[in-house]
């Protein structure tokens, strides 16, 4: 299957159109244009069906690198999106997410957005992904492009567990409130 650009809204059944589908991979990758580094941080949620993370830990991020029930795992933080592919990453393992997760929302920040006066308008080749990381097959790919060069935080997409299967949603939803207001949404 070919890789395809995500438009906002579409959805896809990820456990039907790649059956042996286990191990996945959220990549995020960036350059500047010019100037000094800006730092972007990927950032996964992982709700019960309230909406809200079962416990803290279930935020994962660059300060805690691994949910309680091992399942999604990211692999550090990356402050310069200095070189070529993935910058930073997250690696959820599909079979081990814990029951009372339903939902896994991504997000991509961009750090001290405000206070640096950054944006995604200052980056190029900046793309969020995800692919299979048994074939190495990208699924999904989603160009952080000039759209959302007014920018500071995008929400990606959300996994939802439907029916024990996994299904991705592109969100797309280019936003400024920040990785805290994500955190003040679903804590
Ligand atoms: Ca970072
Ligand atoms: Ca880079």
């Amino acid at each position: 299957m070919a890789s395809i650009t995500l438009k906002k809204g579409s959805a896809f059944n990820l456990s039907k159109k790649e059956p042996s589908l286990q191990k996945i991979m959220i990549g995020v990758g960036w350059e500047l244009k010019s100037g000094n580094s800006v730092d972007l941080d990927a950032s996964a949620f992982m709700l019960g069906d309230n909406g809200k993370l079962p416990a803290n830990e279930y935020f994962v991020f660059y300060n805690n690198l691994k949910s309680p029930d091992g399942s999604v795992k990211h692999t550090g933080d990356n402050r310069t999106g200095i070189g070529d592919g993935d910058d930073e990453m997250i690696l959820a393992n599909l079979n081990l997410i814990d029951k009372r997760v339903q939902e896994i929302l991504i997000v991509v920040t961009i750090h001290e957005a405000m206070v640096r006066r950054h944006s995604f308008g200052l980056l190029q080749d900046a793309y969020i992904r995800l692919v299979d990381v048994e074939t190495k097959r990208e699924i999904l790919t989603y160009d952080l492009d000039d759209s959302f060069s007014k920018y500071t935080d995008v929400e990606f997409g959300k996994l939802q567990r439907i029916d024990n299967e996994w299904h991705f949603v592109a969100s797309g939803i280019g936003g400024t409130k920040g990785l805290e207001g994500y955190v003040n949404a679903y804590e």
